[in-house]
């Protein structure tokens, strides 16, 4: 038994329970990570991301590892031209440029992250060998691309025929003005508990539509838009990515979760930080969060969230529980 797992089962002694369980108190749920036998492996990703957990499903299905599971599901909405906040058909800057997002952690607590990249395909994937082949985290805008080309991504165009009306439309008046729920079945935060159970989660996003050139959200700043600690649980985020950040959402959910909170409650106590943003009636946030025996939470701030996952090969698709009605 390693040192924190016996740390872990220490303090669970001390509140008189066993692991494995999840035992309540008057307001808290205590979660106990399972022993194996007690665990369901299990794909969750917001919004309507239903070809993401299914073929990241299969991925765990057939006793792959998480980490692979959140690339290829990310990977999904990256090259669907209909999603218009991930990749391929993302809404471009102001100046008619998609700039993407998108960041990745393993089991091990490995992280990596590309921001402000133009022209790949598959940023997830490019955040990946980030993580696996430098000595980084971060890589940024022309540095991120030329990463990205030494090791055999290709460049190409990113605006859509779609999205580049919408943007020659936004130019007549261009106000700049996050739309609630407007990144609707969008940018893809997604989690992945597999069969040796091991956490691992990815984010991916084309940011906000209209944005100032250079802009950078919460999706690849690890602990806001996305945060994994294989001991406790997982987490991610969508929405305002200036609010996200500011509150360290991702990061915060899994250190409620590690002090007993279970994922819907670390979830609704994260999005209840954000009321402190003099705006948060204009704007939306949404969070959802796995444990590591595989039990899952979702909340927003807004009605209109939605998240999708996958387990035992079903498919399910839900609301989540909001703040405003
Ligand atoms: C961002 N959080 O760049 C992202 C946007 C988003 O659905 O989630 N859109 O701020």
């Amino acid at each position: 038994m390693n040192q924190k797992r016996r740390d872990f089962v220490k303090s669970a002694a001390i509140l008189g329970i066993t692991t494995g369980v999840v035992a309540k108190s008057t307001d808290v749920e205590i979660l106990i990570p399972s022993s194996k036998d007690k665990f369901k492996p299990i794909t969750i990703a917001t919004w309507n991301n239903k070809k993401a957990v299914q073929e990241a499903w299969a991925v765990i299905q057939k006793g792959g590892k998480a980490v692979d599971a959140v690339e290829v599901g990310a990977r999904v909405p990256e090259e669907d031209p209909k999603d218009t906040s991930v990749g391929y058909g993302g809404m471009p800057d102001r100046e008619g440029k998609v700039t993407l997002d998108a960041s990745i952690m393993d089991h091990k607590g490995n992280a990596g992250a590309v921001m402000f990249l133009e022209n790949i395909l598959h940023p997830i994937s490019v955040a990946r060998l980030v993580m696996e082949k430098t000595p980084h985290v971060y890589l940024a805008g022309a540095g991120a691309l030329q990463f990205a080309l030494e090791n055999g991504f290709k460049e190409r165009n990113m605006l859509s025929p779609e999205a580049k009306k919408a943007w020659e439309e936004w130019l007549v008046k261009s106000e700049y003005q996050p739309k609630i729920n407007a990144e609707r079945h969008d940018t893809i935060g997604i989690l992945a508990l597999d069969q040796e159970q091991d956490l691992s989660g990815a984010c991916s996003t084309s940011g906000l539509a209209f944005k100032m050139r250079g802009r950078v959200g919460d999706s690849p700043i690890i602990g806001a838009g996305l945060y994994v600690d294989n001991e406790v649980g997982a987490a991610t985020a969508t929405g305002l990515g200036e609010a996200v950040a500011k509150k360290l959402g991702a990061f915060s959910i899994v250190e409620m979760m590690r002090s007993g909170k279970g994922p819907e409650a670390a979830c609704k106590e994260a999005i209840m930080r954000l009321l402190s943003i003099p705006n948060h009636k204009d704007f939306q946030v949404g969070y959802i969060a796995l444990t590591k025996n595989g039990a899952i939470g979702a909340y927003s701030l807004q009605p209109g969230f939605q998240y999708a996952y996958a387990q035992s090969g079903k498919f399910i698709l839900k609301d989540a529980p909001s703040f405003f009605q």
